[in-house]
């Protein structure tokens, strides 16, 4: 028998916790033959309702699942870790300035960084959710200096999900139609949505569209604001979707991409497309044998350009703020 994977999710009280455990403890993380150890990091108040939780994962007596640890010890969750999922972060409340906010989640994303540089397995895989996704994720590389900076990843696999729905339901084909789909940026209302590239039924999909108004109007503005319309509809932020989109993007990191397609990932930037190297940044990428490559050659026109340049605006803008702060 083989011997299990140790996943590590943060913040596993919350409500995207709740949706993703029980899918990581049934296989579909990882995959249907892949027995798996959890370890819970929670803040004291947390883990209570971590335990529950746990109670339930127990009650479902899932064949893969080999153990649950429920802690709040960063050493301890990330002890021996393969696969991480940093879910816990802090929220921006009422009058709280980005300052704040980033200082709050420096404080969190840090210490938990150096506790995986410390404490991780040498195959460790980092999918950071928590908000600000891609700058919390610099963070926590940052304090990882042991740890190859590629293993940090942001989550940006609900945007495109969110993506590829969008365009399927504007064209009318099915979301298995849909083909090299691109989130570039940050994981905020900057971020682009590229459909130039992307594929539908093997046709192009801009050209398929054909319609600049509605991409710049509609399609783009209602992804990157999909989040605040979940919020408004359900009075809850997004959880299963966002559960379902940290499923996806560590399937698709572990077991590849399949031919002719490609996904979006927040990664390390190495340069390429003129985003700073260093940055954590949304990209096309590639994965096979658990490595990623972003894709190459790709022509950027104007309209991608500018909207591309403004999410990395920012993102560098965020990362020249928590080095301000001393945060990394
Ligand atoms: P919840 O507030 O329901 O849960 C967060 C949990 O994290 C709580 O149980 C809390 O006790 C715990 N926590 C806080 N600090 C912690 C720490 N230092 N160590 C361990 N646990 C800690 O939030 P939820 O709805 O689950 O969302 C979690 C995060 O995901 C938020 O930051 C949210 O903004 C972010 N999201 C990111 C998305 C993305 O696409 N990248 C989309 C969904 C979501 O909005």
């Amino acid at each position: 028998t083989r011997t299990p994977v140790t996943v590590t999710v943060t913040g596993a009280a919350g409500q995207i916790g709740y949706a993703l455990l029980f899918r990581i403890a049934s296989g579909q993380l990882l995959g249907a033959d892949v027995p798996v150890k959890l370890n819970l990091l929670e803040i004291p108040q947390g883990l209570k309702a971590a335990e529950g939780t746990a109670m339930e994962l127990d009650d479902c007596a899932f064949p893969l699942l080999r153990g649950i640890e429920i802690t709040d010890s960063a050493d301890k969750a990330f002890d021996g870790a393969n696969v991480a999922l940093l879910v816990g972060a802090r929220p921006r409340t009422a009058g709280m300035e980005r300052g704040d906010l980033l200082s709050a989640n420096g404080g969190i994303f840090g210490p938990q960084g150096k506790a995986i540089n410390d404490n991780a397995a040498d195959d460790i895989k980092v999918l950071v959710v928590g908000n600000p996704a891609n700058t919390n994720a610099l963070i926590a590389q940052q304090h990882a200096p042991d740890v190859p900076a590629d293993r940090f990843t942001a989550m940006t696999r609900l945007d495109h999900n969110r993506a590829i729905a969008q365009l399927a339901k504007k064209l009318g084909v099915t979301v298995e139609d849909v083909k090299k789909l691109t989130i570039w940026g940050n994981h905020s209302a900057t971020q682009y949505p590229d459909i130039f590239h992307a594929e539908v039924a093997g046709k192009n999909a801009a050209e398929a569209v054909n319609d600049e108004k509605w991409l710049a109007e509609d399609f783009i503005p209602t992804v990157a604001k999909r989040g605040a319309a979940i919020i408004e509809a359900r009075g809850a932020s997004s959880a299963a979707s966002a559960a379902n989109a940290a499923v996806d993007h560590v399937h698709t990191w572990v077991n590849g991409t399949a031919e002719g397609d490609w996904t979006s990932m927040g990664i390390v930037s190495d340069g390429s497309y003129g985003v700073p190297e260093g940055i954590i940044s949304s990209f096309p990428v590639t994965t096979r044998d658990g490595r990623f490559e972003i894709v190459q050659g790709l022509e950027i026109n104007d309209f991608s350009r500018s909207r591309i340049d403004a999410s990395v605006h920012e993102l560098i803008e965020e990362r020249d703020a928590v080095r301000s702060l001393g945060l990394i």
